[in-house]
């Protein structure tokens, strides 16, 4: 029996569509929806693509082809992915090419051919290349925290070494993928149940989408693993609702964007030779999804090292490395984001509230946007406070003064003035009021110091909003502010 697919993802045209509008019926309900119009005038639509459609291979090798690069060998499993080697972009195309002859002069050959069908992914290419300017990421995936904050600072570090974990493959959610025809990914949620787009440079690719409601059938009894391949004859023993799941399809053409919000299962099939550009980040509309993913990995962390607790020193601090090992972000690197993340916002509000508090219901979509962004990271912080690894010594502390001091502070709170800056000019743009340059102030931030010095737990981090959004509601007596 095939599966039981019930529906198409909804295309739309992305020139046609506003900000508010994505935010509300897509982000905020967590739907998927496939954009078009939005990859006009890219570099990499240009560069990357022969007059026929076709990937450029000859111009990506000889421009990037040093490039050391993840390789999936779509035929070989390894514990729940592909096994993957490393090796140079000209490799990887000459591999290609060879694989297309191959296949050209004697299709029928091909199957159960020795050689490999290879499948680049997750190459780091704007981290890589950073003047090339492939792409510009469209307005509706902008307000990206998780890439934002890794230009800036690093996700983990390892507090025995002082060293970057995995420095490399941690160092930004923005990739490239290059497949040709028959390369595919199999089912997974994305790393931190974070949300993703990926633009089809060119080439076609299916996909086939699982909502979070439904994502129990695609695991085991004891929710421990899931399917790999769902076109595979999947066993009705191992997996007992796998049948009785119900998938969106999606055929996504070349330049057009597919946006898979948090948490929702895909498999992808590349149904010809196919280059994207994908990203994957979280803000405040699905920053409670990450935090309930190290919040499940830690229990299980837990749960895996629980008959050794007895004779551990530190049972709670090799928790703690584990997590960080298997998900990429333990409690304190997630604390500690979003407390930065805190401050940059309060920065930007009472930037916001001095410069147009004359006029703050102008402004007010912009107001509101700071702070749900602040109400979102205070939920997720309320449900942290509950933690016992954050009560007595965590060992977590950090100074306010001293971020409001460190340099990648200071370049992270610009990057979030550009974009906000972008969103704002979006939202404004069919207004007739005069708009005014925001001026980032960093002169007077005496009232964050003041209300708190030193966070090191989830209700410092309360008390800090808390106060400082209220704090500017009274000094601009304009604006209206609550924080439920
Ligand atoms: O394009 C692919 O093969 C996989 C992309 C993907 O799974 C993702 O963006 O999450």
């Amino acid at each position: 029996m095939g599966l039981n697919i019930e529906g198409q993802i909804e295309k739309v045209n992305g020139k046609e569509l506003s900000y508010e509008e994505f935010v509300e019926r897509y982000l905020e309900k967590n739907q998927p929806v496939v954009l078009t119009g939005l990859m006009d005038g890219w570099r990499a639509c240009s560069d990357w693509v022969t007059v026929d459609g076709q990937p450029n291979l000859h111009f990506i090798s000889s421009h990037f082809g040093k490039s050391k690069v993840q390789v999936a060998d779509c035929g070989r499993r390894e514990f729940t992915d592909q096994k993957r080697v490393e090796m140079s972009v000209s490799e990887f195309i000459r591999n290609w090419i060879q694989f297309s002859s191959k296949e050209y002069s004697n299709p029928s050959n091909c199957e159960g051919d020795d050689q490999s069908l290879l499948y680049l992914k997750d190459w780091h290419f704007v981290k890589e290349y950073p003047e090339y300017a492939a792409y510009t990421t469209p307005l509706f995936f902008c307000d990206d925290w998780l890439n934002l904050y890794l230009d800036s600072y690093n996700m983990h570090m390892d507090p025995d070494t002082s060293q970057v974990k995995n420095e490399i493959n941690c160092s930004d959610y923005r990739f490239v993928y290059m497949g040709s025809k028959g390369t595919w990914t199999p089912l997974h949620a994305d790393v931190f149940r974070s949300y993703s787009w990926s633009a089809n440079v060119c080439g076609k690719k299916k996909w086939l989408l699982l909502s979070p409601s439904q994502c129990h059938l695609v695991f085991d009894k004891h929710m421990k693993s899931s399917v790999y391949d769902i076109f595979d004859d999947v066993s009705e023993s191992k997996f007992p609702g796998f049948k009785k799941a119900i998938w969106l399809e999606c055929i996504q053409e070349q330049n057009e964007i597919i946006f898979v919000p948090s948490g929702w299962y895909h498999q992808v099939h590349n149904m010809e030779d196919t280059i994207s550009i994908n990203h994957n980040w979280f803000n405040a509309y699905n920053l409670s999804w990450v935090w309930k993913l190290l919040l499940k990995d830690y229990n299980e962390a837990k749960e895996y090292i629980e008959d050794i607790r007895d004779i551990c020193d530190d049972f709670e601090g090799l928790c703690q490395r584990n997590l960080a090992v298997n998900t990429g972000m333990n409690f304190s690197d997630f604390f500690t984001f979003i407390t930065r993340f805190s401050i940059a916002n309060l920065i930007q509000l009472h930037s916001l509230v001095k410069d147009y508090g004359k006029h703050i219901y102008d402004s007010s979509s912009a107001t509101h946007h700071l702070i749900s962004n602040l109400t979102s990271i205070k939920k997720v912080a309320l449900n942290m406070k509950s933690m016992e690894s954050f009560s007595g010594n965590s060992g977590l502390l950090l100074d306010v003064t001293e971020v409001l001091e460190e340099p990648d502070f200071m370049k992270l709170c610009l990057a979030l003035d550009r974009i906000y800056g972008i969103l704002r000019d979006e939202q404004w743009k069919h207004s007739s009021d005069r708009k005014e340059t925001m001026k980032l102030d960093f002169g007077d931030l005496y009232f964050i110091e003041d209300s708190c010095c030193k966070v090191s737990c989830p209700n410092d981090l309360i008390r800090l909003i808390t106060y400082v959004v209220t704090n500017l509601g009274t000094k601009f007596s304009n604006a209206n502010f609550s924080l439920t």
